[in-house]
């Protein structure tokens, strides 16, 4: 016999088939079970104005299943959004049963829950963790207003990003390289210092059969940006971020490539990242892909940005002072370290990628 676990777990799979492409919507991913332990209905949600995963797993089924018990990885919503409101239709539907992985945090989407338990629809949980962690970027967006960053380097066994002549083409090898330009394409934005688009000409772009190419943002306090540069390619929208102090002149140049100038305030540190996380969130920009170089990862760790890390270690080491993926001042006392729990480690090719999120 199929455990609630199973089920929920297909559910998160047909979820996942449309990850980086519903922003700034959740993902979501629904089965339905008959009386028997059948399963006889999947569906999942495809993105704005597109329907609930709850509708379109109801739809197959000509809007009626009673008895049957429903998995859906997110709380079954209340509201009248770019569609209608799901609880009700579960309820019409004549479900019996109704596992819910994560709960809705946007208050007036929210309520499902109790509405199905009003209608004697039995509620129950499952996967609570893995639904969560399916929705990290939206989950944070709905509740805090800013998009979750993901902060990836590809490093040495001595934590270094290029040899002391600055050579940095290719530490890790091709399998993890190509794991990169997947995660590009399951993240709404790629976000790189100027620096790093000095140093590397990155064109931050997906480049895999099929991907979806995310928003491309260059953090650049004084606009020293080439207009030639890769990154300001055309295709999808390019945001550079920069402050008051840069010239009124580089921002005339750079707006011709067709990028979007967004000025912040100065602060000492340049482009104040606090207040772009939230101009972000405004756009819809739930998960930030963060590539580097080792000042951008500082500073995102100074505003306490740092949710997700990925690093790939390559099995060498170069040595000498070259520099290492994060760069900064630097703490003191180790009371002062930025700490974070170890959630992944696995081989890829001949390199390592290791996840670690936020310790307490
Ligand atoms: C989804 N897909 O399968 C479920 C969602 O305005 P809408 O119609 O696009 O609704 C989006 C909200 O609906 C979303 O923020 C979440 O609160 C709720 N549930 N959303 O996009 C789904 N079940
Ligand atoms: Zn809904």
């Amino acid at each position: 016999m199929a455990s609630d676990a199973d089920f929920m777990r297909r559910a998160i799979e047909l979820a996942e088939k449309h990850r980086g492409r519903t922003s700034p919507n959740p993902i979501v991913g629904c089965v339905i079970v008959d009386k028997s332990g059948a399963l006889i209905a999947e569906g999942a949600h495809k993105g704005p104005g597109e329907p609930h995963a709850e509708i379109v797993a109801l739809q197959r089924l000509g809007g009626r299943a009673p008895g049957a018990t429903m998995y859906t990885t997110l709380e079954p919503c209340m509201h009248h959004g770019r569609t209608p409101p799901c609880a009700p239709a579960v309820i019409a539907a004549g479900i019996a049963r109704c596992v819910v992985g994560s709960e809705d945090p946007i208050p007036g989407h929210a309520g499902g829950m109790k509405a199905l338990r009003r209608a004697k629809v039995k509620v129950a949980r499952a996967l609570i963790d893995e639904c969560d962690a399916s929705n990290r970027g939206w989950l944070m967006w709905a509740r805090h207003r800013r998009p979750a960053f993901t902060l990836k380097a590809a490093i040495t066994l001595d934590g270094k990003i290029a040899t002391v002549a600055g050579q940095s083409q290719w530490i890790t090898g091709k399998p993890a390289r190509e794991d990169v330009h997947r995660l590009r394409s399951e993240h709404d934005a790629i976000m790189v210092g100027v620096g790093t688009v000095l140093a590397d000409d990155p064109r931050l772009t997906a480049r895999r059969p099929g991907a979806r190419n995310p928003v491309r943002i260059i953090i650049d306090s004084t606009l020293r940006t080439p207009s030639r540069a890769k990154a300001l390619a055309k295709g999808t929208r390019r945001i550079i971020a920069t402050t008051d102090a840069a010239p009124p002149q580089r921002e005339r140049t750079l707006a011709r490539t067709g990028a979007e100038i967004w000025r912040f305030p100065v602060r000492t540190g340049g482009v104040p990242l606090d207040h772009l996380a939230r101009a972000l969130a405004e756009q819809g920009i739930t998960s930030v892909f963060v590539e580097g170089g080792g000042q951008i990862h500082a500073s995102m760790l100074r505003f306490a940005l740092a949710d997700e890390l990925v690093l790939y270690v390559a099995p060498m080491m170069v040595g000498g002072p070259s520099p290492s993926w994060v760069g900064g001042e630097g703490v003191r006392a180790l009371d002062d370290a930025h700490r974070f729990r170890f959630i992944e480690t696995v081989q890829i090719g001949s390199d390592l990628r290791i996840r670690a999120v936020r310790g307490e």
